[in-house]
């Protein structure tokens, strides 16, 4: 019995259809270009080291699109796949277990399916093995039309998984352009892979002059491999103005998860990120992903936003502006319309942590403190929250509302 109004009065906030929301159907009948880069964080964004940006083309981007700056990771087990199954679902993935492992021979409600229905061709680009994270069943669950992989990308130019963001933006433009003379309109999701862990780059794709101490360290690879990760993009970008499809289509990127974490991110890696970052790096840093949407010629579809989201939010902020409402439920909802959110978060932290618009809660288990760090300002906040009737019950208890519902419809999609 959940319904859209019960899921967003569950965050706060009251329900309207979309098909109301300030700027529906501003961009109805575009093509979609959507790129997921691998393990891009918003640190970096518009930031640079010696007088050298790190991501120079998103950040001459940032003038004609939106800037969605506070925007966190939401995903499970199943990573980069699992970031796939998010932007193209709006549903939480399941956690424990790489969604991607449960969805065989399902039909999911997705954005390529609700897209099929305004007659796009859907489909998705990633110059891996298709196997890889099961895709070769996550891609028919979510109904696209078709995928490229390994098999269309070759093996040229080489850098760790496969080849360079380079060659498969390359290879991408090619198939785009033959989608874009067969077919009215499409959907491209397009998912680049050079910028993986442990981002150790060829000498002739480090394009950053890094000072010593940076140099061979896990952060000065991450910088590196993220400027590539922009210059491969910006060669695409500017390959889809020379074509005439930039001005006929909303481009959107975000990062799939963070790239600094865990066992590789040493003493000296913290020291470096204090450092650039002028504060200590933090778990609001490590999932503060950035999402930027450009829909050229709507200047006033332009600046920063600073609604707190997560990945669950971009298919219906796309959606609205595409112009097409839902007619199955969803868990994220349209970042330009709500000022309100309730991000749960699972396996990275545990489970009934969230986010909302002041506070970033991280529950307790045996890996985990409870804290809770200010959103605003990065900082812990000191409060009674091992006191059980702490200030943040309320919220965790709708959390795991909003997991339990979004688990429950899952599996009834069986
Ligand atoms: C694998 C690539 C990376 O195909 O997308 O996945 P990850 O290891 O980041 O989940």
């Amino acid at each position: 019995n959940v319904t859209q109004q019960k899921i967003e009065e569950l965050k706060g906030n009251s329900y309207t259809p979309m098909s109301e929301h300030d700027y529906f159907g501003v961009a109805e009948d575009r093509n979609l270009i959507v790129v997921q880069i691998e393990s891009l964080q918003d640190f970096v964004i518009g930031e640079s080291i010696d007088g050298q940006e790190i991501t120079p083309n998103i950040n001459e981007w940032l003038n004609d699109s939106m800037y969605f700056t506070d925007v966190y990771q939401q995903i499970g087990s199943g990573n980069t796949s699992d970031a796939e199954f998010l932007m193209n679902t709006s549903l939480y993935p399941l956690g424990k277990k790489a969604t991607t492992d449960q969805v065989g021979g399902m039909e999911l409600p997705s954005l390529p399916r609700m897209l099929d229905e305004k007659s796009y061709h859907n489909v998705t680009m990633h110059a891996d093995e298709v196997e890889y994270w099961n895709r070769d069943e996550l891609y028919p669950a979510l109904g696209f039309d078709d995928y490229y992989d390994d098999k269309f990308y070759g093996e040229k130019d080489t850098v760790g998984f496969g080849p360079s963001d380079g060659w498969f933006y390359h290879r991408s433009m090619g198939a785009i352009d033959e989608i874009d003379e067969e077919y009215d309109k499409f959907y491209a999701h397009v998912l680049s892979l050079t910028s993986h862990t442990p981002f150790e780059m060829p000498a002739d794709k480090e394009g950053l002059d890094l000072p010593a101490e940076y140099e061979g360290t896990l952060t000065g690879n991450y910088l590196q491999s993220v400027h590539y990760a922009d210059q491969a993009l910006g060669e695409f970008f500017q390959d889809l103005k020379d074509r005439g499809l930039w001005e006929e289509s909303v481009i959107a990127l975000y990062g799939d998860h963070s790239g600094l974490h865990g066992k590789l991110l040493k003493d000296e890696d913290q020291d470096l990120l204090a450092d650039f970052l002028g504060e200590r790096y933090s778990l609001l840093n490590r999932f503060n992903i950035p999402f930027i949407v450009g829909v050229p010629g709507e200047e006033e579809l332009t600046g920063t936003v600073d609604h707190t989201g997560g990945q669950i939010d971009m298919m219906p902020t796309l959606l609205n502006l595409l112009g097409v409402e839902p007619e199955s439920l969803y868990f994220g909802h349209n970042l330009l319309h709500y000022e309100n959110n309730l991000l749960g978060m699972r396996y990275y932290v545990p489970t009934s942590s969230f986010l909302n618009n002041g506070t970033f809660y991280i529950a307790q288990n045996s890996r985990f403190d409870a804290r809770i760090l200010n959103m605003q300002t990065n900082e812990r906040i000191e409060d009674t929250y091992k006191d059980p009737n702490h200030a943040f019950k309320e919220e965790r208890e709708d959390i795991l509302q909003l997991l339990q519902w979004s688990d429950a419809y899952f599996e009834s999609l069986r």
